[in-house]
């Protein structure tokens, strides 16, 4: 209870900061888009994690408010370091977006207001999604279509972890599927473990989907991802989740 009434004041006091972890490309290793994490730097708890105070935003509902600072801060974000590194900026911006961000009627005008006052093309902001969320079809469903009607794209946070993963790619716009960590650490296993990773990418290629492949943490996945027609990575081995000012130096200019 005292972390939902701290978390209440979080934003007027400015606790509240985002780091970004790159997606680069295989094999190369290229900065394509980062991911937006929240981190909230409690005045004597220290930095709490999303894990922690994200449910507690859900149950209370401050995750609108809290939801709508992200985005906003992630998209200005994105537009900066455009004006300052022109095409070697990260190309997408991914934001997480909670179920009960989805369920929010004004969560579609929320996002399209964003991207007007950024000037963020609606192309180049990844809304990531779990299947959870959208699993019930209704209104967070109904959210989805929208925001992809307006250019957003969409990804499947935790790919092949929820409920209905295969069914829902034919009820819900998908563009990116965020292959889950447990899958990918399976790529240097046994034949039967690398199975999954393999599937998830015959079926992002047949349904002409982006596929990332998350918690990558050792160049030997790497190397099999690589091999396995992985063209998109993200994790620890090839960068933590970092604050801003360290993005640009990890930015080269593209022929
Ligand atoms: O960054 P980290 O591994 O600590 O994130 C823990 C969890 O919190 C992950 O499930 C991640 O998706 C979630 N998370 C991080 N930032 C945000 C955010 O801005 N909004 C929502 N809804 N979830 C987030
Ligand atoms: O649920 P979602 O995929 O949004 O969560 C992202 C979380 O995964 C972040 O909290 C981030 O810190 C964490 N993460 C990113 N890369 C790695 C990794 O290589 N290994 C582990 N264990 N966690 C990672
Ligand atoms: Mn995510
Ligand atoms: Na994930």
């Amino acid at each position: 209870a005292q972390l939902a009434a701290d978390l209440s004041q979080a934003l007027e006091r400015a606790e509240l900061r985002l780091v970004y972890q790159p997606i680069v490309g295989l094999p190369g290793g290229e900065i394509r888009g980062v991911e937006a994490l929240v981190r909230w730097h409690h005045p004597t708890r220290g930095v709490v994690s999303p894990a922690q105070f994200i449910p507690v935003a859900e149950r209370t509902g401050l995750i609108v408010p809290i939801g709508a600072w992200v985005l906003r801060e992630a998209c200005h974000q994105a537009a900066e370091w455009t004006r300052a590194l022109g095409a070697a900026a990260p190309a997408k911006i991914s934001v997480n977006a909670s179920a009960r961000q989805l369920l929010e009627p004004t969560f579609t005008d929320t996002v399209s207001m964003v991207l007007q006052e950024s000037a963020l093309p609606a192309s180049r902001l990844n809304i990531e999604i779990t299947e959870t969320a959208v699993f019930g079809g209704g209104r967070a469903l109904d959210t989805v279509r929208a925001l992809h009607a307006q250019g957003v794209k969409i990804a499947l946070d935790d790919f092949g972890t929820g409920h209905s993963s295969l069914g829902l790619l034919r009820t819900c716009p998908v563009d990116v599927l965020k292959v889950d960590k447990s899958f990918v650490d399976g790529v240097t296993g046994t034949v039967e473990q690398e199975a999954i990773a393999t599937s998830i990418r015959e079926i992002a290629r047949a349904l002409r989907l982006e596929a990332v492949a998350e918690g990558v943490e050792t160049q030997a996945q790497a190397t099999r991802l690589t091999e396995l027609g992985y063209t998109l990575a993200q994790g620890f081995y090839f960068s933590r989740p970092r604050p801003p000012e360290e993005i640009p130096p990890l930015c080269t200019p593209r022929a």
